[in-house]
């Protein structure tokens, strides 16, 4: 018989990369916080269960969506913005937990940014074969906070491009329990994720969820 270690010993794969100037990877971050982690989650999904938005081109994304926090990322026909109200159900979104908010701080503080707080953060599930094109992150005020990202489930293929559109992406594999930090001069690099594999996750099922933690005011 063998034994994946990694799957035993989450933490043996644990590690510290540095993928740009700002832009941190956190191999298996998440730790002991797992368990709470998609408690909340199955939490907030009740509330505000995800949903596949239209883009103002009229296109439907392939990754469906939801938000937890004092605003969340949305998108339809007349644009993207961030609205206090989950448009679904018009109520405000989820609170976001307190379990969020500080694994997105120390997070935030491995990766050299002190007292980030987080008031949104936008949670994407992917499903084989969605992915998400090329783009920039901009709709937020303030650049100097960075996006703390938390990947759970299926892995992804990840492309980390640079300050315009045509600087060729590099490729990160994205597994369950990493958590990456972009801030400073890769706050605003384009990036995107690639389609998904087809496959099952022991903890997660045929699916992938990213949360990304943003400051927006
Ligand atoms: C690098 N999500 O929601 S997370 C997004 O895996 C988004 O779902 C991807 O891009 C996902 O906007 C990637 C990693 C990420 C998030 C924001 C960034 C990387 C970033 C902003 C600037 C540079
Ligand atoms: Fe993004």
């Amino acid at each position: 018989m063998t034994t994946d270690l990694f799957a035993c010993f989450p933490e043996a794969r644990a590690s510290r990369e540095e993928m740009a100037e700002g832009a941190v990877l956190l191999r298996s971050f998440i730790g002991d916080s797992e368990a709470g982690l998609l408690a909340a989650l199955r939490d907030i999904v009740a509330q505000a269960p995800f949903r596949r938005m239209f883009t103002p081109g009229g296109h439907q994304m392939s990754v469906a969506m939801t938000n937890c926090g004092s605003a969340g990322w949305v998108t339809d026909r007349s644009g993207y913005r961030y609205d206090p109200e989950d448009p679904e159900t018009g109520k405000p979104w989820p609170a976001m937990p307190p379990l969020f908010r500080e694994l997105a701080d120390r997070a935030a503080q491995s990766g050299g940014f002190s007292g980030f707080e987080p008031d949104v953060c936008l949670i994407n599930r992917y499903v084989p074969g969605a992915k998400m094109s090329l783009h920039q992150d901009k709709d937020e005020l303030d650049f100097g906070a960075p996006i703390v990202s938390v990947s759970l489930g299926l892995p992804a293929i990840f492309m980390f491009g640079g300050l315009k559109r045509a600087d060729k992406p590099r490729r990160f594999r994205l597994e369950h329990g990493d958590v990456a930090v972009w801030g400073g001069p890769s706050r605003l690099f384009f990036h995107g994720v690639a389609p998904l594999a087809e496959g099952s996750h022991p903890a997660m099922g045929p699916q992938r969820l990213n949360l990304t933690f943003r400051k927006i005011r």
